[in-house]
């Protein structure tokens, strides 16, 4: 069969794109050659409805194996009793534990947006926002860490069914048994949402999440390498027979109301060739090398950290334990923008993200703030001898934002640079 020119053009292009670019937003990283084969294998032609043994269509026993084999693989990573690899994203996930656990109207708490929160923690745009009552916690300002104080407080005062930690632009580490006791006490459940961190967990480099939460959620393709995807777990507190009674008086366990909440509840058909480079992402964080690559992505954001606060810059909480930083431009550029920001650093191929900071005095659409992440330059293979240079190149490009001509050398060092740094093998 012919190829389709126009797209087949339009994914080169995007090949080279990511080819010649230094890439440095937080939630990106590129995976390995044999996840894209899986994504892109005959498995996307089956349906397979419901869960493996129990399907909906015939012909799902292949699709089984390996819908197990990520389910397996997932456990054995987090030390988890419960797993569910079906959601299609985090968002998905979380839209699933929403469904399981809160009825329409019920109150939960999340970390606020332009804290570091994520949409479906409850933004007013999001369902989380419009289907339930979202009350938030925040960052202390002084010290730019979640302040456990106030969402202790507001926890006894308004007495939410679930409270929710995690966050997209966060670089602290979370204290989670101080957050699971005060849910203790007003018998909410805790959810993580350990998306950003996943891959460093995997590795046990942060904290383990499923030791404290009732429910965890996870996207399958930032830190942890994976394709685009959403997975839940729970580990401890699989065993408890909390959940909701049915009307003919009996508990059914949180596991089949996570089930039954992903799939018919919100989602259809699984991406079984997606859950394949699941299992295939999951292999790969099993072993030893995974457990180098995340010290090294640590290592990386440390230094970078480190390069930004050297030249001046503020980083929200004065640094990192992960793989992110957010950079508060007005210590250094007062009047520059990260809108403005984000776009000059793209003309340079170097490719971040605006984020508004903590109190941040401008809107979502301008922000005072660059979100910055070392996952997918550390598979790349940059090592920390580059993030200074790299932090100086960033540097170069802020200081004349609007000149072409700066833009211009700075591009042409990246793409010189990275050229030395091979990417795709076919
Ligand atoms: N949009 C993702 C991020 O960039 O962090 C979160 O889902």
């Amino acid at each position: 069969m012919k190829q389709d020119p126009e797209i087949f053009a339009i994914i080169q292009k995007e090949r080279e794109r990511q080819t010649k670019g230094i890439e440095l937003i937080a939630s990106e990283n590129f995976v390995s050659d044999q996840v894209l084969q899986a994504m892109g294998s005959v498995l996307t032609n089956k349906y397979a409805e419901g869960y493996p043994g129990h399907r909906y269509y015939g012909g799902c026993e292949v699709v089984d194996l390996a819908e197990d084999l990520a389910r397996n693989r997932l456990k054995q990573i987090y030390n988890a009793e419960y797993v569910n690899v079906q959601p299609h994203s985090g968002a998905q996930a979380n839209m699933a534990v929403f469904m399981a656990c809160l009825k329409a109207g019920d109150t939960f708490m999340g970390l606020n947006l332009s804290h570091g929160g994520h949409l479906s923690h409850g933004s007013a745009v999001n369902f989380s926002g419009l289907m339930f009552r979202a009350i938030d916690y925040s960052l202390n300002e002084q010290t730019g860490r979640v302040d456990y104080d106030e969402l202790e407080q507001k926890a006894r005062a308004e007495r939410p069914k679930l409270i929710i930690a995690g966050a997209s632009a966060y670089s602290r580490e979370w204290d989670y048994a101080r957050i699971r006791k005060v849910a203790d006490e007003i018998g909410a459940i805790f959810m993580v949402d350990m998306a950003h961190p996943a891959g460093l967990i995997a590795a046990g480099l942060l904290d383990n999440p499923l030791k404290y939460a009732h429910i965890v959620t996870s996207t399958t393709h930032k830190t942890l390498r994976g394709p685009r995807g959403g997975v839940i777990l729970m580990g401890k507190d699989f065993a408890n027979p909390w959940g909701k009674t049915t009307p003919k008086g009996e508990v059914k366990m949180m596991s089949a109301l996570l089930d039954s909440a992903v799939f018919p509840g919100t989602q259809g058909g699984p991406l079984e060739h997606v859950i394949a480079a699941k299992a295939v992402a999951f292999g790969e964080a099993l072993q030893p090398e995974f457990k180098t690559y995340q010290q090294q992505v640590k290592k990386n954001a440390a230094v970078m950290a480190q390069a930004f606060m050297d030249l001046g810059y503020k980083i929200i909480s004065g640094g990192t334990d992960n793989h992110s930083m957010l950079v508060d431009l007005r210590t250094k550029y007062p009047d520059l923008t990260g809108k403005v920001a984000e776009h000059a650093l793209v003309a340079a191929d170097i490719t971040t993200n605006k984020n508004m900071v903590p109190f941040d005095t401008r809107s979502a659409f301008q922000t005072s703030g660059l979100r910055f992440g070392t996952p997918a330059i550390t598979t790349r293979g940059l090592k920390e001898d580059k993030m200074p240079w790299i932090v100086e190149l960033i540097d170069t490009v802020l200081q004349a934002p609007e000149s072409e001509t700066n833009i211009a050398k700075v591009r042409e060092v990246v793409n010189q640079e990275m050229n030395q740094y091979p990417l795709f093998a076919w």
